[in-house]
Protein backbone atom coordinates (compact mmCIF):
# COMPACT_ATOMS: atom_id res chain seq x y z
CA UNK A 1 0.00 0.00 0.00
CA UNK A 2 1.32 3.42 -0.63
CA UNK A 3 2.28 5.48 2.16
CA UNK A 4 2.33 9.51 2.92
CA UNK A 5 0.03 12.23 1.71
CA UNK A 6 -0.50 13.26 -1.92
CA UNK A 7 0.38 16.71 -2.80
CA UNK A 8 0.84 18.41 -6.29
CA UNK A 9 3.80 20.69 -7.42
CA UNK A 10 4.40 23.38 -9.86
CA UNK A 11 7.39 23.59 -11.13
CA UNK A 12 9.19 26.28 -13.49
CA UNK A 13 12.05 28.51 -14.85
CA UNK A 14 13.01 30.86 -17.22
CA UNK A 15 16.89 31.26 -17.19
CA UNK A 16 19.59 29.16 -18.63
CA UNK A 17 19.07 25.17 -19.46
CA UNK A 18 14.87 25.32 -18.75
CA UNK A 19 14.31 21.59 -19.99
CA UNK A 20 17.51 20.62 -17.96
CA UNK A 21 16.32 22.44 -14.68
CA UNK A 22 13.07 20.73 -14.96
CA UNK A 23 14.99 17.34 -15.05
CA UNK A 24 17.49 17.86 -12.37
CA UNK A 25 14.69 19.16 -9.77
CA UNK A 26 12.70 16.18 -10.24
CA UNK A 27 15.74 13.74 -10.15
CA UNK A 28 16.04 15.78 -7.28
CA UNK A 29 13.02 15.05 -5.93
CA UNK A 30 13.05 11.60 -6.33
CA UNK A 31 15.90 11.07 -4.09
CA UNK A 32 14.16 12.78 -1.34
CA UNK A 33 13.64 10.69 1.50
CA UNK A 34 10.12 10.52 2.16
CA UNK A 35 9.24 11.34 -1.01
CA UNK A 36 7.86 9.34 -3.70
CA UNK A 37 7.51 10.93 -7.09
CA UNK A 38 4.36 9.53 -8.89
CA UNK A 39 3.22 11.04 -12.41
CA UNK A 40 4.92 14.23 -14.11
CA UNK A 41 2.77 16.44 -16.65
CA UNK A 42 3.66 17.40 -20.20
CA UNK A 43 5.99 19.93 -20.25
CA UNK A 44 4.82 23.66 -21.41
CA UNK A 45 5.96 26.89 -22.76
CA UNK A 46 4.00 29.61 -20.89
CA UNK A 47 3.93 32.84 -21.31
CA UNK A 48 5.20 34.78 -18.65
CA UNK A 49 2.56 36.17 -16.03
CA UNK A 50 3.13 39.26 -13.75
CA UNK A 51 6.10 40.78 -14.80
CA UNK A 52 5.65 40.78 -18.53
CA UNK A 53 9.66 41.63 -19.89
CA UNK A 54 11.42 38.35 -19.67
CA UNK A 55 11.81 35.47 -21.14
CA UNK A 56 8.84 32.21 -21.73
CA UNK A 57 8.78 29.76 -19.16
CA UNK A 58 9.13 26.07 -18.99
CA UNK A 59 6.52 24.72 -16.35
CA UNK A 60 4.74 21.56 -15.70
CA UNK A 61 3.28 19.31 -12.70
CA UNK A 62 4.24 16.99 -10.31
CA UNK A 63 2.48 14.08 -8.06
CA UNK A 64 4.27 13.10 -5.15
CA UNK A 65 3.21 11.10 -1.95
CA UNK A 66 5.28 12.14 1.15
CA UNK A 67 5.57 11.21 4.50
CA UNK A 68 7.02 14.43 5.04
CA UNK A 69 5.17 17.48 6.62
CA UNK A 70 4.14 20.57 4.74
CA UNK A 71 6.52 22.44 5.86
CA UNK A 72 9.41 19.75 6.14
CA UNK A 73 8.74 19.28 2.22
CA UNK A 74 9.01 23.31 1.47
CA UNK A 75 12.00 22.99 3.16
CA UNK A 76 13.52 20.17 1.04
CA UNK A 77 12.25 22.16 -2.32
CA UNK A 78 13.91 25.73 -1.25
CA UNK A 79 16.91 23.30 -0.94
CA UNK A 80 16.59 21.95 -4.29
CA UNK A 81 16.27 25.40 -5.81
CA UNK A 82 19.39 26.37 -4.25
CA UNK A 83 21.17 23.75 -5.51
CA UNK A 84 19.88 24.67 -9.10
CA UNK A 85 21.63 28.14 -7.94
CA UNK A 86 17.92 30.06 -8.12
CA UNK A 87 18.71 33.47 -8.06
CA UNK A 88 15.96 36.04 -7.75
CA UNK A 89 16.94 39.67 -8.37
CA UNK A 90 13.33 41.33 -9.74
CA UNK A 91 10.53 40.24 -7.78
CA UNK A 92 7.82 38.07 -10.24
CA UNK A 93 11.00 37.99 -12.22
CA UNK A 94 13.58 35.45 -14.24
CA UNK A 95 14.49 32.17 -12.46
CA UNK A 96 16.07 29.03 -13.38
CA UNK A 97 13.88 26.98 -11.56
CA UNK A 98 10.65 27.45 -8.89
CA UNK A 99 9.37 24.58 -6.94
CA UNK A 100 5.74 25.70 -5.94
CA UNK A 101 3.72 23.28 -3.38
CA UNK A 102 0.43 23.50 -4.86
CA UNK A 103 -2.45 20.96 -2.89
CA UNK A 104 -1.38 18.66 -0.10
CA UNK A 105 -3.52 16.06 1.12
CA UNK A 106 -5.77 17.32 3.61
CA UNK A 107 -4.25 20.46 4.14
CA UNK A 108 -5.58 23.72 4.01
CA UNK A 109 -2.99 26.42 6.18
CA UNK A 110 -1.49 29.89 6.39
CA UNK A 111 2.18 30.37 7.98
CA UNK A 112 4.42 32.90 7.07
CA UNK A 113 5.76 30.95 4.54
CA UNK A 114 3.08 28.54 3.40
CA UNK A 115 0.00 28.94 1.95
CA UNK A 116 -1.81 25.87 1.17
CA UNK A 117 -3.79 25.37 -1.27
CA UNK A 118 -1.21 27.79 -2.73
CA UNK A 119 -3.33 31.27 -3.10
CA UNK A 120 -2.68 32.39 -7.01
CA UNK A 121 -2.93 28.84 -8.41
CA UNK A 122 -6.86 29.48 -9.86
CA UNK A 123 -5.45 32.89 -11.74
CA UNK A 124 -2.57 30.25 -13.52
CA UNK A 125 -2.90 28.89 -16.61
CA UNK A 126 0.64 27.33 -16.22
CA UNK A 127 -0.55 25.78 -13.03
CA UNK A 128 -3.62 24.66 -14.24
CA UNK A 129 -2.64 22.85 -17.38
CA UNK A 130 -0.15 21.01 -16.29
CA UNK A 131 -2.10 20.15 -13.16
CA UNK A 132 -5.07 18.56 -15.14
CA UNK A 133 -2.60 16.15 -16.89
CA UNK A 134 -1.41 14.74 -13.23
CA UNK A 135 -4.70 15.20 -11.14
CA UNK A 136 -5.81 11.86 -9.34
CA UNK A 137 -8.50 12.94 -7.29
CA UNK A 138 -12.18 12.17 -7.61
CA UNK A 139 -13.81 15.11 -9.57
CA UNK A 140 -12.28 17.62 -11.64
CA UNK A 141 -8.92 19.26 -11.04
CA UNK A 142 -9.25 22.98 -9.41
CA UNK A 143 -11.11 25.29 -12.35
CA UNK A 144 -9.58 29.01 -12.88
CA UNK A 145 -11.08 31.63 -10.93
CA UNK A 146 -11.24 33.98 -13.83
CA UNK A 147 -11.02 33.56 -17.68
CA UNK A 148 -7.49 32.54 -18.72
CA UNK A 149 -7.82 33.08 -22.56
CA UNK A 150 -5.30 35.75 -22.50
CA UNK A 151 -2.43 33.24 -20.80
CA UNK A 152 -0.58 32.10 -23.53
CA UNK A 153 0.51 28.33 -23.12
CA UNK A 154 1.80 25.24 -25.36
CA UNK A 155 2.97 21.84 -24.78
CA UNK A 156 6.66 22.01 -25.55
CA UNK A 157 8.31 19.84 -28.31
CA UNK A 158 10.29 17.64 -25.41
CA UNK A 159 9.21 16.37 -22.77
CA UNK A 160 10.62 14.26 -19.38
CA UNK A 161 10.62 10.85 -19.95
CA UNK A 162 8.97 7.89 -18.00
CA UNK A 163 12.05 6.47 -16.88
CA UNK A 164 12.78 9.81 -14.79
CA UNK A 165 9.62 8.38 -12.79
O1 LIG B 1 6.25 30.51 -9.40
C1 LIG B 1 5.77 31.21 -10.46
C2 LIG B 1 6.85 31.89 -11.25
N1 LIG B 1 6.26 32.61 -12.36
C3 LIG B 1 5.90 32.12 -13.56
C4 LIG B 1 5.93 30.84 -14.15
O2 LIG B 1 6.37 29.83 -13.57
N2 LIG B 1 5.42 30.75 -15.43
C5 LIG B 1 4.92 31.81 -16.09
N3 LIG B 1 4.45 31.65 -17.32
N4 LIG B 1 4.88 33.04 -15.55
C6 LIG B 1 5.35 33.20 -14.30
N5 LIG B 1 5.39 34.30 -13.54
C7 LIG B 1 5.94 33.92 -12.39
S1 LIG B 1 6.18 35.01 -11.06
Amino acid sequence: MRVGKRVYLGLGGNQGDRLGNLRRAVKLLRELPGVEVEALSAVYETEPQGYREQPEFLNMAVRIRTTLAPLALLRETAQIEEKLARRRTVKDGPRTIDLDLLLYEGVEMGSPTLTLPHPRMRERAFVLTPLRDVWAEEGPAPSASKSLAGQGIARFRETLFEEEL
